[in-house]
């Protein structure tokens, strides 16, 4: 198995750290605009310094209750921040539900749309399979707005799973080949914290589906839920997660703490050396 995304190539000999780069919406005065842009750049060149595989950049905050923004909005946070990383031998990811993002993104040359809506809206799919980017289809259960207040599952990995190869199926209908399809379970979208724990356990069983699996829980609330910590002081239970994740199967784990992770996994790379 290999991931292949724009013109980047992982053959997937070693799990893979996407980190994350959230352009927070800031005042709207364009001196607001230019220190967010400024901000959001030197925290993806600490990223890139860390030692982090893709960059996921972010324009639109889906955690749970959050609104949505919009379009012009979400162009404007991202498509100066894209461009300015465009000099960097490093793919880029935008993560976006919007088509009208994406084909901007893909006009920019990103490798990856990342999609936590698995690219349901109209045409976000046929954009996507047009061109060379990789794709992300992540599981969500509800809205960002509503997803947390009662997510019902009679079996949530089979629920997932089942999901997830239809949205490949539908991808691969479009001609796209499987290295360029990343399937996600969605942490923390529309699961409760039993949930999140029990796909985590399972995630094993993803990889059978036969395309590179990505795993995000690093900060999630779950994680706040086993260990009392706020999210500022998740970065163990974050680390340990993405181990965890790893040990089960995960080919990317898409964090914010990368030096941490990228660390963690060095400890694993030498285990696994020595056997
Ligand atoms: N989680 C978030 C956003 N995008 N994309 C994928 N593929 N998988 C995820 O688990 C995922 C995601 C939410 O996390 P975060 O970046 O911490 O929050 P926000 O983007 O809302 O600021």
């Amino acid at each position: 198995m290999h991931l292949q995304c724009g013109s980047y190539r992982f053959a997937l000999d070693r799990p893979l750290v996407m980190g994350i780069v959230n352009i927070t919406p800031d005042s709207f005065s364009d001196g607001g605009r230019f220190l967010a842009h400024e901000r959001a750049l030197a925290h993806a060149e600490k990223l890139i310094a860390e030692g982090a595989d893709i960059l996921d950049i972010g324009g639109e905050s889906t955690r749970p209750g959050a609104a949505p923004a919009s379009m012009q909005a979400e162009l404007d946070r991202v498509m100066p921040v894209i461009e300015a990383l465009q000099h960097h031998a490093i793919p880029i990811s935008v993560d976006t539900q919007k088509p009208a993002v994406m084909v901007e993104a893909i006009r920019l040359g990103v490798a990856m749309i990342n999609d936590v809506n698995a690219l349901q809206a109209d045409d976000a799919l046929a954009r996507c399979a047009a061109s060379n980017v990789a794709v992300c289809l992540m599981h969500k259960q509800g809205t960002p707005a509503n997803m947390q207040k009662a997510p019902i599952y009679s079996d949530v990995a089979a629920e997932v799973r089942d999901f997830l190869r239809a949205r490949a199926d539908a991808c691969r209908a479009l001609g796209m080949i499987a290295a360029r399809i990343v399937i996600d379970p969605g942490f923390g979208f529309g699961k409760t914290v039993e949930h999140n724990f029990r796909l985590l356990h399972q995630l094993g069983s993803f990889g059978a589906l036969g395309y590179p699996v990505l795993a995000g829980f690093s900060r999630k609330n779950s994680l706040g839920a086993v260990t009392g910590r706020a999210v500022e002081d998740r970065l163990a239970a974050s680390v340990s997660a993405a181990l965890l994740a790893v040990e089960r199967g995960a080919h990317i784990v898409r964090v914010h703490d990368v030096r941490e992770t990228v660390d963690a996994l060095k400890v694993r790379a030498a285990m696994m050396a020595s056997t």
